[in-house]
């Protein structure tokens, strides 16, 4: 029992004395630094044992190195049991009640006009149309010019035309996307241009901007059996295989002959209701065959290659898919309205 007291130093008890309150791995450091730090109390021991006469050094020492290890022990074995404990503390604050009912995240939809644009662009990219874009704030040129708008046509005069200065406008359709296009590649050609134009006009079923895609068709035996084809192909596969198409004579300045492109109702099936206003037809797009001034305004030759191009706003087409009577409801952002496409 003597030789065992022997063996401890003065200092384990005054240890345990105070590892016994430590509840934080924070108390811990600081109890490990006052006793083994570099002035901490055994270290202080250990570097009094110099002053010892040789043959006491040895045992003291001895003792001391042993309290040493005891304490680094000891430390270590708290500093588990007090993680083990926090652990289970955690484990206990966050606990959830699973039976609680779930926050909801509304999730983001895409918008209608987007969903209409994206439909629209399969059909066409489905026939091997390519899909080119340009700029919304355009030269007079590109946007009249060169597409046989004459300066005296209604269409350039202040009222529709937003300008930007004398010979830059706001586009105010995607035509002259063809028209850039056909400057930098050869015919054949086969491309659709989707995109903003802006004209200055604001009612139930205009808004200052809208959304257009125009598609053109460039080779050297391209007719107006093309068009039919491809505009009818189209149309059977937006609104339903069996709605009739009809194609009345019209008038463009870029292309020639025009025509304009109308579906049996969607919604009274051609007897004559509010919306075709008793005609039993909807008007949905325009096309016509590539008038030859513009490609030679292009310069391509007019007796090589022949084309059709087409056009149609964005806005009608989800208007009539999704029985919408507001043009402006697109853009309100309210998503009661959003929420149900
Ligand atoms: C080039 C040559 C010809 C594009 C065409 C239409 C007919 C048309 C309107 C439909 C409703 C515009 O959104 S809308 O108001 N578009 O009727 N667009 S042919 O013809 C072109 C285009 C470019 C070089």
């Amino acid at each position: 029992m003597g030789g065992e007291k022997a063996k401890n130093s003065s200092l384990r008890e005054p240890f345990l004395n105070e590892l016994s309150p430590v509840d934080s791995v924070a108390g811990l450091e600081e109890l490990r630094v006052r006793y083994l730090g570099k002035k901490g109390l055994l270290t202080s021991e250990l570097k009094s044992l110099g002053g010892l006469p040789p043959d006491e050094r040895r045992a003291a020492g001895a003792v001391l190195n042993e309290t040493k290890e005891f304490i680094e022990q000891a430390l270590a074995q708290r500093k588990q049991e007090l993680k083990d404990l926090e652990l289970r503390r955690k484990l206990a604050s966050e606990s959830i009640d699973v039976t609680l009912p779930g926050s909801y995240v509304q999730p983001g939809r895409i918008h209608p006009l987007t969903q209409t644009l994206e439909e629209i662009t399969d059909v066409f990219v489905s026939m091997g149309f390519s899909v080119e874009e340009g700029p919304e704030v355009e030269l007079d040129y590109y946007n009249f010019e060169a597409l046989n708008i004459p300066k005296e046509h209604p269409a350039r005069e202040m009222q529709d035309t937003f300008y930007v200065s004398n010979d830059i406008v706001l586009r105010t359709h995607t035509s002259p996307v063809q028209i850039r296009v056909m400057q930098r590649k050869s015919p054949p050609l086969k491309f659709i241009a989707p995109g903003k134009v802006y004209r200055c006009d604001a009612d139930i079923s205009h808004t200052p901007m809208f959304h257009q895609i125009e598609g053109l068709m460039v080779g050297e035996d391209i007719t107006f059996s093309h068009l039919k084809a491809v505009l009818e192909s189209f149309l059977h596969r937006i609104f339903s295989p069996d709605v009739p198409v009809r194609f009345r004579p019209s008038y463009f300045p870029f292309t020639e002959p025009s025509a304009e492109v109308d579906i049996g109702c969607i919604f009274c099936k051609g007897t004559g209701c509010r919306t075709c206003k008793g005609s039993g037809w909807i008007e949905i797009l325009g096309a016509g065959m590539v008038n030859p001034h513009v490609f030679e305004m292009v310069g391509y030759d007019p007796k090589k290659y022949s084309g059709f191009a087409f056009g149609m706003g964005i806005e009608r087409i989800a208007m009539l898919k999704y029985s919408i009577d507001d043009i402006r409801l697109f853009y309100e952002n309210d998503i009661r309205f959003l929420g149900q496409f």
